[in-house]
């Protein structure tokens, strides 16, 4: 009878086990009660709906197409058969617009929900149950109750066309991924320098030359020259306005609203390129090929009223192609230098009272904010429309962090929250040794996890503006479609977790499980993705002057394997478990370990010194930078080296030289100061000119016992860490000053040039 019992039970727990993974939907739904049994969609089985009411047809049409793709069952329609689905559109409490009930039995699947959007999530949801392809297995469902609606109404996802160009066909597989998982804005980047995208039939020459350009795309992007004038122009492409429709219409039937953006009033020199009257300087210009220009105008001019009227009409047939309440105006990073020079703009400022260039975009704002609300549309910018002040209605996209949106929202206008980090799909997601190349950062798929839309600075009154978030995929590094699905795959269905699903829900490893049927789906539908961010994070920590490490990764029940003498860790490493003391000078690395296999392309490394200063006190003549205060004050006797991530242990200072000075506690006799520098040209980073040592005893009078001179070239571009030292003979010391000398200014024919550099150093190593 026990024995019975026991398997019973085991029957129970596998079976329970099974039934939850069997139901792997991404966004966790809201509440889910598993049953016994299981609903098998066949020939006998009948689709059950009004077929008067058009929205609801419209569903069903789209769940009867998804079966046939699969299986290739044609499913009847309103005929009683053995099994039907049940589709009902009714008035459901506490569900909203989005939500809806799935109540799977062995003879009959309902799904109920008070809209369209509704009863498509519900199919959606049944479509992740069942496989991705085309199939003659049977389809087989989990019998099961679910009642499920979202977190927040916004649930974005952008994709910037005009940095590289993207045909309908991959748009449409875009809006598919994103229907899949829920996300419910398509944030169309159709607008930008590079390149004019949408068919403006009053303008023809924004896509006829604005949507062309000389084709550098073998050339990294900010490697691609200018384009001369007789250059050919053959790389771009824009949509057509039949096309727009079709991918609007396309895009509704899986309950996504696409809203355009239309830059203004900076981000626009390929309308420039097609309409040089547009600007301040009237010139002629090519469309820019990549992001290095010089001499380009990139502004409307804010003085010139047919701009304004130019703006309007094309306003008129975007709102003509799409029924989004909001409308996109970017305003993100207008230089005004060339509003500065433009008498237009300047007499603008006077006759408007304006106190300053700002103020002119804010002007500039307005009156387009004027003229959608007349339209009976909302206004929708980039945080820098805050600037010089907001537009009445206008609805904010916090982007530079979450201060934007926090400010918006406490000055109660709606808000979408896409801070860079972690909402930007551009930057890289594990590496970045061994990934296609990025613009940079990292976006981790556990950082955008574990985001939180609703910042801590709201009060209850202020959160409700915060409308939800969304993620950015800006292509400057993004050529093709599979570089496309790489960068937001998986990336996305975290970021649909964090805005559909309850907060308290979330469950980072419950949340991996359910990834792997996405994986699958992935696989067999031949979309590129990444498999997880393989990355070590080697944590040094400092208690009591004893150094110690722990070693953590995002996988979950990823086994760490480390080395400490130098060589590549691999399966049959020392195994981490407990923080590793750090002792004597070495080389730590490690990787991460699945199957068996050593998953990191390559492992992480840090290097730790021990010497005659580690734990003891440091002053500084010129503060260090906030931004880069790696462990603290005492980060340069910390024993931790610098890394070739300038967010890895390195103290920066801005256009200061960097002198300080270590008070060892005791007199201790010694021999040789070293200090390491880092030269990170991309980064405006540069070798100090010299370093200075000097000691002390009493810490008032001072001997230099070295000065070392840089002699590495401030254009060499590869990172580059360089020792500074000092040797001389045994002397005894209580202090120690090293003074390294900044180069003060970006040297000639770097971007920055004449801008103020940054000087980085690590640890000062005394022994
Ligand atoms: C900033 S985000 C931009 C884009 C770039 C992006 C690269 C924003 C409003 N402007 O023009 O493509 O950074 O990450």
């Amino acid at each position: 009878m026990k024995k019975l019992f026991l398997i019973t039970l085991l029957f129970l727990i596998n079976h329970t086990i099974f039934s939850q993974e069997s139901i792997a939907i991404i966004p966790k739904p809201v509440s889910v009660v598993m049953h016994n049994g299981n609903f098998v969609i066949d020939a006998k089985t009948s689709i059950l709906y009004d077929f008067h009411n058009k929205e609801l047809s419209n569903a069903v049409q789209f769940f009867s197409s998804s079966i046939k793709e699969i299986s290739g069952i044609e499913l009847r329609k309103n005929l009683h058969q053995e099994k039907s689905v049940n589709f009902q559109i009714k008035q459901i409490p506490n569900i909203g617009k989005e939500g809806y009930q799935l109540q799977i039995t062995p003879t009959s699947i309902t799904i109920t929900a008070n809209s369209k959007a509704g009863i498509v999530y519900a199919v959606q949801s049944i479509l992740q149950l069942l496989p991705g392809v085309r199939t003659n297995a049977i389809l087989k469902l989990p019998c099961v109750t679910i009642e499920d609606y979202p977190r927040f109404e916004w649930r974005g996802m952008h994709l910037d066309v005009s940095r590289h160009f993207f045909s309908p066909e991959i748009i449409k597989e875009y809006i598919n991924l994103m229907a899949r998982y829920k996300m419910n804005v398509f944030h169309w980047h159709l607008v930008d320098d590079q390149g004019w995208r949408i068919e403006i039939k009053k303008y023809p020459k924004l896509t006829s030359v604005g949507a062309w350009r000389v084709d550098y795309t073998n050339l990294v992007w900010g490697n691609r020259p200018q384009a001369k004038p007789n250059d050919d122009a053959t790389y771009g492409g824009y949509y057509t306005q039949y096309q727009i429709k079709e991918i609007v219409a396309y895009a509704a039937e899986r309950n996504i609203t696409i809203v355009p953006e239309i830059e203004m009033p900076g981000h626009v020199a390929s309308a420039i390129a097609a309409y040089p009257e547009l600007s301040c300087s009237q010139k002629f210009q090519l469309p820019l090929t990549g992001g290095n220009y010089t001499n380009i105008s990139s502004n409307y001019c804010a003085g010139n009223d047919s701009v304004f009227t130019f703006l309007q009409n094309v306003l008129t047939e975007v709102m003509q192609l799409f029924p989004s309440k909001y409308i996109h105006v970017g305003g993100d990073e207008v230089d005004k230098t060339p509003w500065k020079n433009c008498v237009k703009c300047q007499n603008r400022i006077k006759q408007e009272g304006l106190k300053n260039e700002e103020e002119l975009q804010s002007y500039f704002m307005k009156i387009i904010e004027k003229f959608i609300i007349s339209k009976n549309r909302k206004m929708i910018g980039w945080d820098e429309i805050l600037e010089g002040g907001l537009a009445p209605e206008a609805t904010v996209m916090s982007w530079r962090g979450e201060a934007g949106g926090i400010e918006a929202a406490k000055q109660k206008h709606n808000v979408v929250m896409t801070p860079g980090t972690p909402c930007y799909f551009d930057h890289y997601q594990t590496g970045p040794e061994g990934e296609p190349l990025a613009i940079g950062g990292m976006n981790t798929l556990k950082t955008v996890y574990d985001y939180e839309p609703i910042p801590k600075e709201l009060n209850d009154e202020n959160k409700k503006y915060v409308l939800g978030a969304q993620a950015n995929l800006w292509t400057e590094f993004v050529t093709t479609a599979e570089h496309v699905e790489y960068m937001v795959l998986p990336r996305m269905l975290a970021l649909s977790e964090v805005l559909w699903s309850k907060k308290d829900a979330k469950d980072w490893i419950d949340f991996n499980k359910r990834l792997q049927p996405s994986f699958k789906y992935f696989d067999e539908k031949g979309f590129h993705y990444s498999k997880g961010n393989f990355n070590v994070e080697i944590k040094p920590t400092s208690i009591n002057n004893k150094l110690s490490v722990t070693l953590t990764s995002e996988i979950p029940n990823a086994i760490i394997v480390y080395t400490t003498n130098g060589t590549e860790p691999n399966t049959l490493s020392n195994v981490y478990t407990n923080p590793i003391e750090i002792n004597a000078s070495l080389t730590l690395k490690a990787a991460v370990v699945v199957n068996n296999k050593v998953m990191s392309v390559k492992p992480a490394e840090q290097k730790f010194v021990i010497h005659k200063a580690i734990g003891k006190n440091v002053t500084y003549q010129y503060s260090i930078s906030k931004y880069y205060m790696a462990n603290g004050n005492n980060s340069l006797t910390d024993g931790v080296t610098g890394t070739f991530a300038v967010n890895k242990y390195w103290h920066g200072i801005n256009e200061k030289d960097l002198i300080a000075t270590i008070d060892l506690a005791e007199i201790k006799s010694i021999t040789n100061i070293s200090i390491n520098c880092l030269q990170k040209y991309a980064d405006w980073i540069f070798l100090p000119t010299s370093v200075q040592f000097e000691i002390s005893t009493d810490g008032i009078n001072y001997t230099t016992v070295g000065k070392d001179v840089n002699n590495i070239s401030t254009s060499i571009k590869e990172p580059t860490i360089k020792t500074f030292s000092a040797t001389f003979n045994q002397a005894n010391a209580r202090y120690i000053r090293f003074s390294a000398y900044n180069l003060k200014e970006c040297p000639k024919g770097h971007p920055g040039e004449g801008k103020p550099a940054w000087l980085f150093a690590d640890e000062i190593i005394v022994n």
